[in-house]
């Protein structure tokens, strides 16, 4: 019989990747979706999924929906990729980002305990949380220092999820995912931002680009690879946490050269730094050992950060282009 998976956050990047994924694999995929006046299923319908996902509304902050949407969907995995997900904005509403990234784990953990408490369950963690970081490279040892109020709040996301595995037994995991990008990201992510930029300059149709701290680094995978993670974080015999990265870092700087250089274009010609978007606390570095996934879940990155950037410009150029 097919298994039933919930995906909270179905709408965001991750949630397109991870419901192709496992459509293609026979799921039944049931996506939470949070009421919105506008349009939020693009990516849905970029990946040609739209009309295969069952769409079930609810949102984290509303526990009694989270009951329902279990109820409904008979899942058996449940993922939760909903969040205030964008850094900078958890400054400008870290009370917001509190209840959705961090008390809404509770809420989804609580929906499971209370209507299916075999359900497995995947959190989505992050990178964010090492923030100032302890080890030069950060592995599922390293200890923790949050940098932002989004970093704090996924902290509690994260300890939240191991409390419910070590009190209830709940098989719930921390997947904790160093940044990871495709051409459906957010436009508000750097390299998003990087790329779409430099479709418009290319096609006549920006003149610069404002940026930030350009000399900060990240350890940046595909999204589509990073999913099959996710999945295989729930398919072993017992739950633990995973550091998911590429063991490489880059920073925003070198990023922006590998997007412009690939157009034929000099970064230096186009990007002005913005004090202003830079963040009351940075995180300089990231740098990630996937090891354990390799060993473990047989995981490790395909994708490289060139032929990332090279596809996401392509598709940027194509967007702009038919716009
Ligand atoms: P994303 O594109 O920003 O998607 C976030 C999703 O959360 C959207 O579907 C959004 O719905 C939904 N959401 C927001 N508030 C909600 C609420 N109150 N109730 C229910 N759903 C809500 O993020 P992503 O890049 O796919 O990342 C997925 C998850 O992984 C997030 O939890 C993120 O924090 C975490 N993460 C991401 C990365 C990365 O590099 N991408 C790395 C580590 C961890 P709307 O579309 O309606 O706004
Ligand atoms: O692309 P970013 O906004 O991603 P950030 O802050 O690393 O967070 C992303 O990855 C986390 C995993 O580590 C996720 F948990 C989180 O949800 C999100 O997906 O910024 C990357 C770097 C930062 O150092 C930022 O200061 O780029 C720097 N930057 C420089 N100029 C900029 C800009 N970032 C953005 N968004 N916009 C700029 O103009």
């Amino acid at each position: 019989m097919n298994k039933q998976a919930l995906i909270t956050g179905v709408t965001g990047q991750d949630g397109a990747y991870l419901s192709k994924l496992l459509l293609e694999k026979g799921y039944e995929v049931f996506g939470l979706v949070a009421r919105r006046s506008s349009d939020s299923l693009w990516r849905l319908r970029y990946l040609g999924i739209e009309q295969q996902i069952k769409l079930l509304e609810g949102d984290l902050l509303d526990l009694s929906s989270l009951i329902r949407a279990m109820e409904e969907s008979e899942a058996d995995e449940v993922y939760n990729l909903g969040a205030q997900s964008f850094v900078a904005t958890s400054w400008k509403q870290p009370i917001f980002t509190a209840q959705v990234t961090g008390v809404g784990v509770t809420h989804m953990l609580e929906a499971i305990r209370l209507t299916n408490p075999k359900a497995r369950f995947y959190q989505a963690s992050t990178s964010e949380m090492y923030g100032l970081i302890k080890e030069s490279v950060q592995d599922e040892n390293t200890p923790f220092h949050p940098r932002s109020p989004y970093g704090v709040a996924k902290l509690y996301g994260h300890w939240i999820t191991v409390n419910y595995r070590e009190s209830f037994d709940t098989f719930a995991v921390g997947g904790i995912l160093f940044n990871h990008e495709s051409p459906i990201r957010g436009i508000e992510f750097v390299t998003r931002k990087v790329t779409d930029a430099v479709a418009r300059i290319k096609l006549g149709k920006q003149p610069k680009l404002y940026l930030g701290n350009i000399d900060t680094k990240r350890d940046w995978g595909f999204a589509g690879d990073y999913v099959e993670a996710m999945w295989l974080m729930l398919q072993q015999d017992r739950p633990d946490d995973y550091v998911i990265a590429t063991g490489k870092t880059t920073s925003v700087r070198n990023m922006c050269e590998i997007a412009f250089s690939y157009v034929g274009l000099n970064y230096q010609d186009y990007v002005e730094i913005d004090p202003a978007l830079y963040r009351p606390a940075e995180v300089e570095i990231l740098l990630g050992n996937p090891a354990k996934a390799k060993v473990n879940l047989g995981w490790e990155a395909k994708t490289t950060l060139e032929e990332l950037i090279v596809m996401m410009v392509e598709a940027d150029i194509k967007r702009v282009e038919k716009a």
